[in-house]
């Protein structure tokens, strides 16, 4: 184990290592830009990787990459609804901050809902009763970590939005690349968003996507990233924003999807073998993780005063844990005014109060694994 002379100390394990593609692998991508003198503004290179994430993406999935997914959530948002005064957009508050601050910059006022302890997603019913109280007009809810929900509740999202003739539009920032039980990704919603910030495990710097299978929200979606102009450059319908993709992120997209399958199998490995550990200390995984992409491992405490061992532990080990979103929305002061919950948030201030996120990136050594998962035994022991 590699010592630090300083303090004889181990190596500080951090809790995301991102390894974007090197410039020789962009290099290619981004030679169209060049010789075109075309930098951004949907270029050859935009172009091309738009083609490649409908490939990837399959059946009749359009995508439109913007440049960060909080973006793209107002645009997804403006792109289904306009906000009148008082508006009010259900979403869990169990997430990251970006879900609740992008509908308010949309002009919307969020209202939290729990998630469901089964699988962490939204909780079904309590949607369905947002929806009877609050009247919202639009469902803004999340794929937790990245993790595809289980298929009947996608289900139930889906005929909710459907019954109260409001757009459904899903945050799964973490969750380029995730699969359902049946290997499959189907887009959910009437559009998914993507992130592809550096910590994601599609990491291009700042990026993100937004996946419709409607072409008409599709072509609602392109004006909306370019200011909302149409093709002659007048603006008619929507006011957009700038949110556009440029070439050298879309050229660095490009070199990640060479080696992206690979690079899904590898984190995949390591949150198996750090999930099995783990379990020895009763830590529990969320439904569905087999699938995922895996930005990091969420794991379940037994309890606060476990997770409290383990942080300390880890802290004693130098081993960087982190906790999302043990802050969830409704506790932030900076969204207090917007605190009229809908319903109770019981199940949410449990998982707050349990989660714990282990480590996870592209190429981690079996000695790192051994170390972090060395935690589970000082648990299982105290
Ligand atoms: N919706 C949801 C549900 C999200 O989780 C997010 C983003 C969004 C929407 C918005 O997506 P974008 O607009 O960003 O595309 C990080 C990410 O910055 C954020 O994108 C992500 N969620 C969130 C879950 O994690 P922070 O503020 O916690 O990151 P930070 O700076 O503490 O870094 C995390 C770890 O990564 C640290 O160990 C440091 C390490 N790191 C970070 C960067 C940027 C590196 O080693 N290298 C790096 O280049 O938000």
């Amino acid at each position: 184990m590699q010592l630090r002379p300083e303090l004889d100390q181990p190596a500080l394990v951090r809790f995301q290592r991102p390894s974007l593609p090197s410039l020789n692998e962009v290099a290619a991508y981004w030679a169209p830009a060049q010789e075109s003198h075309w930098y951004s503004n949907n270029g050859p290179v935009l172009s091309r990787l738009t083609g490649a994430f409908e490939e990837y993406l399959g059946g009749d999935a359009l995508a439109v990459p913007v440049n960060n997914a909080t973006s793209a959530l107002m645009i997804a948002l403006r792109a289904t609804c306009r906000p009148r005064p008082g508006s009010t957009v259900v979403m869990p508050s169990y997430t990251f901050a970006a879900t609740g601050t992008a509908a308010i910059w949309a002009g919307f006022e969020p209202r939290f809902v729990d998630v469901n302890l089964d699988h962490w997603h939204a909780d079904a019913a309590a949607v369905a009763d947002a929806v009877e109280r609050e009247k919202p007009v639009a469902l803004l809810l999340c794929s937790t970590y990245g993790i595809t929900p289980p298929k009947a509740v996608v289900e139930q999202w889906e005929s909710i939005a459907a019954a109260a003739n409001i757009p459904l539009i899903v945050d799964s920032a973490a969750g380029f690349g995730s699969r359902d039980v049946d290997g499959m990704f189907r887009p959910v919603g009437n559009c998914e968003i993507f992130s592809f910030h550096a910590t994601k495990p599609f990491a291009i710097g700042e990026g993100g996507l937004v996946v419709t299978r409607e072409p008409r929200l599709a072509s609602s979606l392109r004006r909306l990233t370019n200011f909302g102009f149409d093709e002659d450059r007048i603006l008619r319908r929507e006011i957009g924003m700038n949110a556009k993709m440029d070439e050298l992120h879309a050229a660095v997209a490009l070199a990640v999807m060479d080696n992206y399958e690979s690079i899904l199998a590898r984190r995949r490995g390591y949150a198996a073998t750090l999930v099995e550990k783990f379990a020895t200390a009763g830590l529990s995984p969320q439904v569905g993780m087999e699938g995922a992409a895996h930005q990091f491992l969420p794991l379940m405490c037994t309890s606060g005063e476990q997770r409290i061992k383990l942080l300390t532990a880890a802290k004693v080990k130098n081993i960087e844990l982190r906790t999302y979103f043990s802050e969830p929305l409704h506790t932030m002061p900076g969204f207090a005014e917007f605190r009229r919950e809908a319903g109770t948030l019981a199940a949410t201030e449990v998982l707050a109060s349990r989660i714990v996120c282990l480590p996870l990136y592209n190429n981690m050594d079996d000695e790192t694994i051994e170390r972090i998962s060395d935690l589970a035994e000082v648990v299982n022991s105290a």
